[in-house]
C-alpha cells in the first residue's frame, strides 16, 4: 500500500473488542460497524428510518394560557418561579421524545483451515475508498475482507476472499434486538422481519427497554443474500451456510414501515436493484464515493517529535495522547470527518444525527436524536466548506418536514404564526418544548436551522434554490420571530420566555434558573434571520414590506453587550455565571457560526468574545467533544491559530476514541463534524465579506497545502504555504464577480475581477 493511501487510512493490528473500536460505513441510510475479528466477523446494522414509537405531537394545548404570567415572573426577576411554572405548563406532552434504534447484526462464523496466525492480522478503513476491510492468515491462507455501503445500489456489501481455492466456508446470521423472525426466502437468501420492540410492554421488557409509546411501532426487515463464487450456499432457519468457496458476496438491504411502505417489499426492491457481480458494486462504490471525497486533498506539515506516523491508529492516536506533535493525525482526522458525513448524510437520507447513523444501544445517550440547541448545526458545520453541499440536503428536507408541526406549536404554545423548533426532535417531527423548562424552553432551534439554507445559498449561489427552497422556510422562521418577539424593559425587542442552551445564572432573587429573556444566541440568531430574509427578499425582487419589517424589527433588538468581566454578555441582564465553565458557549454564536463579530469589525466585541472564552477555559470549559470544537472554530474566527491549534489537540488527547469516534464521553459525532469544520476555518475564511488566505495558521502546521476548500460567493480555494507563509494560492470562481483576498502573507494583488468558471493563481509578494 502506497504511503498516501495509508495516511488516509484508519488501520489497527487487533479486532474491535468493543463497538467504538469498530469501523463505520455508510451510505446516508444505511449504517454499519465492522469488528473484523477472523473467527466471527459482526457488523452491526442500522437504517435512518428505524425509530422507537410512531406518529405523535407534543404539542401541549394549554401552554399559551401559562405564557403571560410566565413572562410576568420573568420581567420581575423571579426566574425560578417561572422555570417551575413553565415546567408545570408549558412543557410537551410527552416530555420526551423518542430514540433512534439499532436494526440488528449480522454475524458470520467462520471455519478457518486452523487459528489465526499470529502477527499477520490487519484491519481498517480506508477513507478514499470508502471501504473497511480486514486481512489477515489461518492455517498459512490468506484470508481478506471488504465491506462498504454502497448509495447507488442502496446496499451493505461484503466481500470475502480465500487464497486457497474451495477454502472459504462460514455460517451467516441475522440478530436483533428486536423481536423478529428469520424466514428462508431462497436458496441463499434469509429475511429478518421485525417490530421496533417497545411495542407492548412484553416485547420491551424482554431486552430490558421501557415501553415508550403505546400503538404500533415500525415494522423492519434485513434481507441477506449470499453469491458464491465456487462452492455452495444453502439457506435454513438460521441462517446461511456457504462450504468450499473461492470468494463469496453478501449483500443487505433493508427497509421499514416508515414511510408508509411494506417493509418487506421495499427490501426486496432494494434486493433486486444490488444483484450485481461484485466488481459492479464495488466499481460503482468506488466513483460514487470518490466523487464526493476526492475533492478535498489536505496535507500537514511540520515538528512531528514523538509521532508515530506508520503506526497503527490507536498507537498513532496515544502517542498524541502522551503528547506527541502529529500535524498527520490532524489531516487524517478532517478527512475523517468528511468521509462520516459522506457515510451519514446522502440526499434523500435523513440527516446525521447525534450519532450520525451508528448506534447499538436500544436506549442511545440522549436517544440519538436531533438536538437542534448545537449539536445538529455542528454536524453541517463542514458540509459547505469542505465541498460536501450535497450532504447539507438531509438538514433542509428535515427543515421541511418539521415546518407542518412547527406551526401547529407555535400557534398551540405562542399564539404565534410562521414555524418554531424547540431544542430537540425526532424521527416524528416533534417541535414542542421537551425534557425541561430550563432547557427545553428555547424558540429559536428552527431560526438557527434556517441559517444553513442561507449559507448554502452564500456559497452556492444557486438562485433557485434561494427562491424555492431556502427563502420560503426562512421567512416563515421569521414570521414566528416577529410574532413572538416582546419588548423588554428597556424597550428593545427580545425572546421571553427562552433560555441560553443550557446553562443557568443566579438570577435576582438569588436562585439559580436557565429562563429568562433575551439569551444573547436568540438575540444574534434573530439578527441572523431578518438579515437573511432582507438580502433575500432583496436579491429575489419580492416581500419589500415583509422585508422592511424584519429590517425595522432587527434594528430594535437589544444589542450585544459587554458585561462585568469585560466579556460578551451572555443574557440582556448581566447575571452572575452560575457555572462559568459550561461547555455551551452560546453567547459566541456571534463569533461563530455567526458573522456579526470579528476582530476588524467589531474589534472591542471580539475582544469581549475572547475574554468570554477565556473565562470558560479558566473554569475547566470544553470538557465535551463538541464544546472542544467550538471552541476551536470560535478561535480560528479570533484568527488565533496557536489557540486554536490547541483545542485541537485537547481533542484529541481527551476526547477522540480509538476509532477516531468523537468522545463527548460517550461517544457523540459532532466533535468529528466541528472540529473538520474547525481545522478548514483554520485555512481559509470567507464570512467577512472577503477571501481570508491562513487566517489562523498555528505554529505547529508551517508548511502545507489544501485543495478544493470551498468560500461563500462560489470560490473553490487551492492553498499552499511555507515557513509559516503563504506561496500560492488558486482561486477557482463558480459564479464570476470581484474576490477581494487578505491573508498575513503580502500577496501580488487584494482583488481579482473574477468570471464565471474562470481560474486565479495568486503568488505571495517578492520581497
Ligand atoms: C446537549 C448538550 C449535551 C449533549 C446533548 C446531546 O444537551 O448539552 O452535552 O451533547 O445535547
Amino acid at each position: 500500500m502506497s504511503t498516501s493511501v495509508r495516511g488516509l487510512t484508519l488501520w489497527y493490528r487487533q479486532p474491535a473488542r468493543k463497538w467504538v473500536e469498530a469501523l463505520p460505513v455508510g451510505n446516508g441510510r444505511m449504517g454499519a460497524m465492522v469488528f473484523g475479528d477472523p473467527l466471527r466477523e459482526r457488523l452491526q446494522l442500522n437504517l435512518d428510518t428505524f425509530w422507537s414509537g410512531g406518529p405523535y405531537d407534543p404539542a401541549n394545548p394549554e401552554a399559551l394560557e401559562h405564557l403571560a404570567e410566565v413572562r410576568r415572573l420573568i420581567w420581575d426577576g423571579r426566574n425560578a418561579e417561572a422555570q417551575a411554572l413553565a415546567n408545570r405548563h408549558m412543557m410537551g406532552r410527552p416530555r420526551n421524545l423518542q430514540a433512534y434504534q439499532p436494526l440488528g447484526d449480522l454475524l458470520l462464523d467462520l471455519l478457518l483451515p486452523g487459528p489465526p496466525d499470529d502477527g499477520d492480522y490487519e484491519r481498517g478503513l480506508d477513507l478514499p475508498h470508502g471501504t473497511a476491510y480486514v486481512r489477515h492468515t489461518a492455517g498459512g491462507v490468506r484470508f481478506t475482507r471488504e465491506a462498504f455501503a454502497s448509495a447507488p445500489h442502496r446496499a451493505v456489501v461484503v466481500r470475502l476472499e480465500c487464497a486457497r481455492p474451495g477454502g472459504l466456508s462460514f455460517d451467516a446470521r441475522l440478530e436483533s434486538p428486536h423481536p423478529s423472525r428469520l424466514r428462508v426466502l431462497c436458496g441463499a437468501e434469509v429475511g429478518l422481519s421485525g417490530t421496533w420492540a417497545g411495542d407492548g410492554p412484553d416485547a420491551a421488557e424482554a431486552i430490558g427497554l421501557r415501553a415508550k409509546a403505546a400503538g404500533p411501532g415500525l415494522g423492519f426487515t434485513v434481507l441477506l443474500r449470499a453469491v458464491t463464487e465456487g462452492g455452495a450456499a444453502s439457506a435454513s432457519a438460521s441462517g446461511i451456510s456457504v462450504r468450499g468457496a473461492d470468494r463469496a458476496t453478501l449483500l443487505l438491504t433493508a427497509a421499514t414501515t416508515y414511510a408508509g411502505e411494506d417493509a418487506d417489499l421495499r427490501a426486496r426492491a432494494e434486493m433486486d436493484g444490488a444483484l450485481r457481480p461484485f466488481g459492479e458494486l464495488l466499481q460503482a462504490h468506488r466513483t460514487d464515493h470518490a466523487a464526493l471525497f476526492s475533492r478535498v486533498a489536505l496535507d500537514l506539515d511540520g515538528p512531528a517529535d514523538g509521532a508515530l506516523p506508520d503506526a497503527p491508529t490507536d498507537l498513532r492516536l496515544q502517542a498524541v495522547r502522551e503528547g506527541a506533535a502529529d500535524p498527520g493525525l490532524a489531516a487524517l482526522y478532517f478527512q475523517y470527518g468528511r468521509y462520516l458525513l459522506i457515510a451519514s448524510s446522502r440526499p434523500g437520507s435523513r440527516p446525521a444525527n447525534l450519532q450520525g447513523i451508528w448506534n447499538d444501544n436500544p436506549e442511545p445517550p440522549w436517544g440519538s436524536k436531533w438536538t437542534t440547541n448545537i449539536n445538529t448545526e455542528m454536524n453541517y458545520w463542514p458540509a459547505e466548506t469542505c465541498n460536501l453541499a450535497e450532504c447539507h440536503g438531509p438538514l433542509f428536507d428535515l427543515l421541511d418536514e418539521l415546518r407542518g408541526p412547527g406551526r401547529r406549536t407555535a400557534r398551540l404554545h405562542y399564539g404565534c404564526g410562521g414555524f418554531v423548533v424547540h431544542h430537540n426532535t425526532d424521527l416524528w417531527g416533534a417541535t414542542a418544548p421537551v425534557d425541561g423548562a430550563g432547557w427545553g424552553l428555547w424558540p429559536t432551534g428552527g431560526a438557527w436551522l434556517s441559517l444553513h439554507l442561507w449559507e448554502h445559498w452564500l456559497f452556492g449561489g444557486d438562485r433557485a434554490f434561494l427562491a424555492d427552497r431556502a427563502y420560503p422556510v426562512l421567512r416563515e422562521a421569521a414570521e414566528f420571530l416577529l410574532d413572538f418577539l416582546v419588548p423588554d424593559p428597556e424597550g428593545h425587542l427580545t425572546t421571553c420566555p427562552s433560555t441560553s442552551p443550557e446553562n443557568t445564572f443566579v438570577g435576582p432573587d438569588g436562585r439559580r434558573a436557565g429562563l429568562t429573556y433575551g439569551p444573547t444566541m436568540d438575540l444574534s440568531i434573530a439578527r441572523a434571520l431578518f438579515s437573511a430574509c432582507e438580502d433575500g427578499a432583496a436579491v429575489l425582487g419580492r416581500d419589500a414590506d415583509f422585508a422592511a419589517r424584519c429590517a425595522r424589527a432587527r434594528e430594535r433588538l437589544a444589542p450585544l453587550r459587554i458585561g462585568r468581566h469585560g466579556q460578551l454578555q451572555e443574557w440582556s441582564v448581566d447575571y452572575e455565571e452560575a457555572d462559568p465553565g459550561h461547555r455551551h458557549v452560546s453567547h459566541l454564536f456571534a463569533l461563530h457560526p455567526g458573522a456579526e463579530v470579528t476582530p476588524r469589525g467589531t474589534p472591542a466585541l471580539a475582544e469581549a468574545a475572547r475574554v468570554s472564552l477565556q473565562r470558560r477555559l479558566a473554569h475547566g470549559g470544553g470538557r465535551t467533544g463538541w464544546s472542544r470544537a467550538w471552541l476551536t472554530n470560535l478561535c480560528a474566527r479570533l484568527e488565533d491559530g496557536d489557540q486554536a491549534h490547541e483545542n485541537l489537540l485537547a481533542l484529541l488527547r481527551r476526547s477522540t476514541l480509538d476509532n477516531l469516534f468523537d468522545d463527548h464521553p460517550p461517544f457523540q459525532i459532532d466533535g468529528n463534524f466541528g472540529a473538520t469544520a474547525a481545522i478548514a476555518e483554520m485555512l481559509l475564511q470567507s464570512h467577512a465579506g472577503e477571501l481570508h488566505l491562513l487566517p489562523a495558521l498555528p505554529a505547529a502546521w508551517p508548511a502545507g497545502r489544501v485543495r478544493g476548500l470551498r468560500a461563500r460567493g462560489g470560490f473553490e480555494v487551492d492553498l499552499e504555504w511555507r515557513a509559516g507563509r503563504l506561496v500560492r494560492a488558486s482561486i477557482a470562481s463558480s459564479l464570476g464577480g470581484p474576490c477581494r483576498l487578505r491573508c498575513a502573507t503580502p500577496l501580488e494583488t487584494d482583488l481579482l475581477q473574477t468570471g464565471p468558471g474562470s481560474r486565479h493563481e495568486v503568488r505571495a509578494r517578492e520581497g
